[in-house]
């Protein structure tokens, strides 16, 4: 599998091919200039990760990747399956991440109002973070104690956007964010994004970071 993501170019022969075990290159958009460059425009026309390559076939949009992966891994328990009551639910959340949220935060980032309510996709900015904060409130996931792909989704998104200060620091939020950030398992990947940055930072000659 070959994962385009923000933070790395192209790395065939660094440590993550072998650890991804596909055989196919770990590729990588690393900077705003790659991510526009016709190699990856080839992969996504928008220049947006990330993006996989699974068996040659190409797949952006990340709400899709997330359904996917988990459905292709079936050994970790992160998707509902297709006849379990939760899969609509799950795939309810996982949607209106792309499908809700991402807008709001747009607009909200740009200080734009939303479109009216009969055409804005999220009603307002309140009544879409609402819904998330009372579906989390019971806690401590979002379908109670059955972890999913949605709450990785969702544990990354209020992480990051809580530190750009998008969404409030609420007790709920905050709490789910750091049950799902301080997971072994994402803490390992984490780790990883800070050791792919620092090869291709020093492949190139550029700060981490930069
Ligand atoms: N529709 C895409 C949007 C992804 C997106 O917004 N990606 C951002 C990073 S999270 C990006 O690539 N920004 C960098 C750029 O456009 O250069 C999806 O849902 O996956």
């Amino acid at each position: 599998m070959a994962l385009y993501k923000p933070v790395h170019r192209q790395q065939p022969d660094g440590p993550w091919h072998d650890r991804y075990g596909s055989g196919d290159p770990l590729l990588c958009a690393a900077k705003p200039g790659e991510r526009r460059a016709p190699a990856y425009l080839a992969v996504n026309p928008l220049g947006k990760v990330p993006a996989i390559r699974y068996r040659g076939a190409i797949m952006t949009e990340q709400v899709a990747i997330t359904i996917h992966l988990a459905d292709l891994f079936p050994r970790t328990g992160l998707a509902p399956a297709l006849n379990d009551p939760l899969r609509g639910p799950y795939l309810r959340w996982i949607a209106y991440y792309g499908s809700s949220f991402e807008p709001a935060l747009i607009d909200r980032f740009m200080r734009r109002d939303p479109a009216p309510i009969g055409q804005s996709p999220y009603a307002d900015y309140e009544t879409m973070l609402g819904a998330v904060e009372a579906q989390l409130a019971g806690g401590p996931y979002l379908f109670g104690d059955r972890l999913t792909a949605a709450d990785i989704l969702w544990g990354a998104a209020l992480s990051w956007t809580m530190t750009f200060g998008l969404v409030p620091r609420s007790e709920v939020f905050e709490r789910f964010a750091e049950r799902i950030t301080s997971r072994p398992a994402f803490r390992l990947v984490d780790a990883a994004d800070a050791e792919m940055a620092a090869v291709h930072a020093a492949a190139v000659g550029e700060p981490v970071g930069a």
